[in-house]
């Protein structure tokens, strides 16, 4: 048993603080072997031909799904995990009510019980990573040790993973720390704990998503929106989008909605066919990290480099760009597979299942054939719609910030707020129903703060005062709206198309943003008139665009006295600016 590189390895020499820490994770967690990943594509490619090899990873049909694999990931462990999922601040009000809190020295050492001697018979991964284009100023580096081969090529492909990673770390001497192990996934022996004080990450006992690829919600969000806090930008859970008009000049929208609620699908949109001359350009689909530009406007790079997508659903029809995107060199976890090795989902119009996502032979009894929280994993580069903007080093500035959430009712298809300390309180208001994604009940409205509940690595009063205060320094704010692509009629259908129909909502927001589409002033801000919103050819139930853009005077005085009660939760930390537009909101409704 190793506890020091088996090969000096030349990758160990370029960051003495990353071989420092390396080593005395060794020392704890007593690894067979060390692998420092260089992030190259012989690796890549060997690693998945040893996990092939292994039975981890299944090939796929390598006619119709070339480069494809299928993984199973323990049946328990199939989503993140918010309940044991935890912000470990010295202060505990740092942490807010939003978080799961311990104090930094327990949780350490909790943590370090569970890791000693973990990786006893396995090989521990170096995986140095840069979030965000690798020269630019607005990115972060950060590296992952962990002893999942499957993480390991989740990363290459969702970072820029590898040699220049390190490299850049070596010039910085900075770099989040995030240590990784599956353990025994034992549900009772699963925790994971940020120190974002300390710039540490620790998960234990989980090889799925966003509990084990510590770049994306781990750093990216948590970590990084407590930096962001610090030096003045914000880290945020929002897809980034560029839409082309036909004088070809391109808009970019940040767009912040919860889990599995449309952000991949509204990245890659396909406009409809009267929409001639318009194009879409994907950016990001998932984060966005946003800096204030020296001209006043508000900049957003994409610190991932490919897609963790959510699989059911995905066809020709509600997104063909995400469809030919994942028909090649895509690892999918946790779909179902037909006889002949094609990946299966619900949603797909044709083929079979013939086992289901935990490999047993399909019955229909046992529940969907693909799991609800199945995903692709691919490189961003795959997609139709890939935007060479993804690799500015200064990112795209962005004209609009939409908030959006699942709701059966109360949220209309679309509104702008009034000024940008009307659209914090929008994003602080946002309601959604809670989804696959997270362990839990499905379908139950909570709130979900600028969809970033799950994922603030801070108390929610500061993180609003801080939007407060970067929006009034910004001289060309981004506008701010709120959209519902999920609002159902009385039998339980969706009232809206959604997918490439919202890009009629997305032209109103733009034409908003120009100053050239009207709208009528309500108590929660400016709707679309009947004749502000392009829904020619669009066919629409009799009376759907009225309940689709209605504010219910009754059901809206009981949504800002939840509200109201939730932002009571924040008590004195509450920037006084939210209270007064929710009174401002309030009046106005009164006065209706
Ligand atoms: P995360 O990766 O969990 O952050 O999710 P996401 O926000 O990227 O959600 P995604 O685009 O993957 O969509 C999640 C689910 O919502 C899928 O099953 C989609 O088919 C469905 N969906 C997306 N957009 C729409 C829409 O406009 N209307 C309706 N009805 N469903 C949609
Ligand atoms: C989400 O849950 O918001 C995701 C998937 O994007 S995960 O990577 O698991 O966080
Ligand atoms: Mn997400």
């Amino acid at each position: 048993m190793a506890t020091v590189p088996d090969r000096l390895d030349d990758l160990a020499s370029i960051s003495r603080e990353v071989a420092a820490w390396v080593a005395e994770v060794a020392r704890l967690t007593l690894p067979d072997r060390i692998h420092w990943c260089d992030g190259s594509e012989p690796e890549f490619q060997e690693m998945q031909r040893q996990l092939a090899a292994d039975g981890e990873l299944i090939p796929l049909n390598e006619a119709t799904h070339p480069g494809c694999y299928l993984y199973r990931s323990d049946p328990s462990d199939v989503a993140r995990v918010e309940h044991v999922t935890y912000v470990c601040t010295k202060e505990r009000e740092d942490a807010g009510p939003n978080n799961h809190w311990m104090a930094p020295a327990q949780a350490h050492r909790q943590m370090d019980d569970l890791f000693r001697g973990c990786m006893r018979g396995r090989t521990l991964y170096v995986v140095p990573y840069c979030m965000g284009p690798i020269d630019s100023p607005l990115s972060r580096c950060g590296v992952e040790i962990t002893d999942s081969a499957y993480v390991v090529l989740n990363m290459r492909l969702m970072t820029r993973m590898g040699r220049p990673a390190l490299e850049r770390i070596g010039r910085e001497g900075v770099f989040v720390k995030g240590l990784h192990s599956t353990g025994d996934l034992n549900p009772e022996r699963r925790f994971i704990m940020h120190f974002p004080e300390s710039l540490t990450i620790k998960s234990f006992g989980s090889g799925y998503g966003g509990n084990a690829l510590l770049g994306k919600k781990c750093h990216a969000l948590r970590i990084a929106s407590w930096q962001a806090r610090d030096e003045g930008w914000l880290a945020e859970h929002m897809l980034i989008v560029g839409i082309e008009n036909p004088r070809g000049e391109t808009h970019y929208l940040a767009c912040a909605f919860p889990s599995a609620c449309g952000k991949t699908n509204l990245a890659m949109l396909i406009p409809p066919a009267s929409y001639q001359g318009w194009k879409i350009w994907t950016v990001g689909d998932d984060i966005a990290w946003l800096h204030p530009g020296a001209d006043g406007r508000l900049y957003a790079i994409n610190p991932e480099s490919g897609y963790f997508g959510v699989v059911p659903g995905t066809n020709q029809k509600t997104n063909r760009n995400a469809f030919e995107t994942i028909r090649r060199d895509t690892i999918f976890t946790n779909v179902a597979v037909t006889t002949d090795g094609r990946p299966w989902w619900e949603g797909l119009p044709d083929g079979e299942p013939a086992y289901d996502w935990q490999g047993r032979a399909y019955d229909p009894a046992n529940g969907p054939a693909a799991h609800p929280n199945s995903r692709f994993t691919v490189a961003a580069t795959r997609n139709p719609s890939y935007s060479r903007a993804s690799e500015a080093p200064g990112g795209v500035p962005i004209s609009a910030i939409v908030f959006g959430g699942r709701r059966r009712t109360v949220a209309p298809l679309v509104y702008q707020a009034r000024n940008w300390t009307h659209g914090v309180l929008v994003g602080a208001g946002v309601a959604s129903e809670t989804t696959a994604a997270a362990t839990g009940a499905v379908g139950v409205v909570r709130r979900d703060p600028m969809a970033m509940k799950p994922f603030a690595g801070y108390n929610f009063a500061d993180y609003w005062s801080h939007w407060i205060k970067l929006g009034s320094k910004l001289e060309r704010a981004p506008r701010i709206f709120h959209v519902n692509w999920f609002r159902q009629n009385e039998r339980g259908q969706f009232l809206w198309p959604g997918f490439g129909e919202n890009m009629r909502v997305l032209r109103w927001i733009i034409e908003r943003c120009e100053g050239t589409a009207g709208a009528v002033d309500t108590a929660i801000g400016h709707l679309p008139g009947p004749r502000d919103l392009d829904i020619q050819g669009l066919d629409l139930a009799r009376g759907a665009l009225e309940e689709l853009l209605a504010v219910d005077p009754a059901t809206w005085g009981e949504e800002f006295d939840a509200i109201a009660a939730y932002l009571d939760e924040y008590g004195d930390r509450l920037p006084q600016g939210l209270r007064r537009e929710l009174a401002d909101a309030r009046n106005r409704l009164a006065a209706t």
